[in-house]
């Protein structure tokens, strides 16, 4: 057996918390040779119930579950983590502004950026889910300067996996079917998810679908899901959201499989002519625990517009958060 790493969960008192811990300590996102010790952060005022997740845990008698950490404390949570998920974040207020939003947040990532510089291993891998993902990811990545920014990534798997039935679904094909899902920059109503390099049963899918079928009811559909699961749900996605951070974490730990690649908030190096630095979402292939953009893709004049309007919507994101980064 492998020695125990520590996964560090923020907002694991909270919805999507509950349903991803106890997946973590099966051995779905590591391997069930990969024993963990959780380390489970929330605010102060949920550590109540923060205790009675871990006395649940407690009670699956996990065999690769080697020890839990419960704390209100960044400097505790992120104490020698390996992993990091950064579920927990500032939901939006009655008349909270876009901006308020994005400060109220910056305040909660910047403290934590700090905390995994002073605190986590110097390979501490992390997935940030709290939204807005994409700029959070990118306010704790500024906030730990003694850390490869490449470590930082945010959460579009969500949309990947969604955009991966909905073209399933419409060919009448198993999701297993479908590979090389793209779905381009911010997790938002302006991600751009793209079938031009998508294969269904080994053909291109948007060679299979109308075009207007494509711009009128794929593309706003897997933008809006979250929205429409709020609707029907009466809350947000949960089970999967946790599902998907799964995936994500356990793709970037032991590969993508072969052939095929997952969509994945990362930092810009500049791939694609996206603004260097921004935490953008590219095609990645994952390999012995680190990432590449798949490069050479081509992209025409329709995915060149989704793709700079989702870019665009980051750096001002970026610009609204300009005077907290460090
Ligand atoms: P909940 O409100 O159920 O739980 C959030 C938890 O975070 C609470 O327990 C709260 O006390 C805790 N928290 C707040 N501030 C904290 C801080 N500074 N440190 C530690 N913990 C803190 O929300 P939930 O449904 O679990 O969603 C969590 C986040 O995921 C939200 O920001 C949500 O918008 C986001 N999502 C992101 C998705 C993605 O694809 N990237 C999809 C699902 C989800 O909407």
């Amino acid at each position: 057996m492998k020695a125990p790493v520590r996964v560090t969960v923020t907002g694991a008192a909270g919805q999507i918390g509950y349903a991803l811990l106890f997946r973590i300590a099966s051995g779905a996102m590591l391997g069930d040779d990969q024993p963990v010790i959780l380390h489970l952060l929330d605010i102060t005022p949920a550590m109540d119930a923060l205790e009675g997740v871990r006395m649940e845990l407690d009670d699956c008698a996990f065999p690769l579950l080697a020890g839990i950490v419960c704390t209100d404390d960044p400097n505790v949570g992120f104490k020698d983590a390996d992993y990091a998920l950064l579920v927990g974040a500032r939901p939006r207020g009655p008349g909270m502004e876009r901006k308020d939003l994005l400060e109220a947040n910056a305040a909660i990532f910047s403290v934590q950026g700090k905390a995994i510089n002073d605190n986590a291993s110097r390979n501490i891998r992390v997935l940030v889910v709290g939204n807005p993902a994409n700029t959070n990811a990118l306010i704790t990545q500024r906030n730990a300067p003694d850390i490869d920014p490449r470590n930082f990534t945010a959460m579009m798997r969500l949309d990947h996996n969604r955009a991966k039935t909905q073209i399933a679904q419409k060919l009448a094909a198993p999701v297993t079917a479908v590979s090389n899902m793209t779905v381009w920059g911010n997790h938002s109503a302006t991600q751009y998810p793209d079938l031009h390099h998508t294969t269904v049963a080994g053909k291109v899918a948007v060679d299979q679908v109308e075009q207007q079928w494509y711009e009128d009811d794929f593309i706003p559909t897997v933008q809006q899901r979250g929205a429409a699961i709020i609707k029907a749900r009466g809350a947000s996605s949960a089970a999967s959201a946790a599902n998907a951070a799964i995936d994500h974490m356990r793709d970037w730990a032991l590969g993508t499989a072969e052939g095929d690649w997952v969509s994945m908030g990362v930092y810009s190096d500049g791939s694609y002519g996206i603004a260097e630095g921004l935490i953008y979402s590219f095609p990645c292939r994952c390999s012995g625990g680190d990432w590449t953009i798949v490069q050479d893709l081509e992209v025409n004049a329709f995915s060149r517009g989704r793709m700079q309007a989702t870019e665009q919507e980051l750096t001002e994101e970026r610009d609204a958060v300009a005077d907290l980064l460090p």
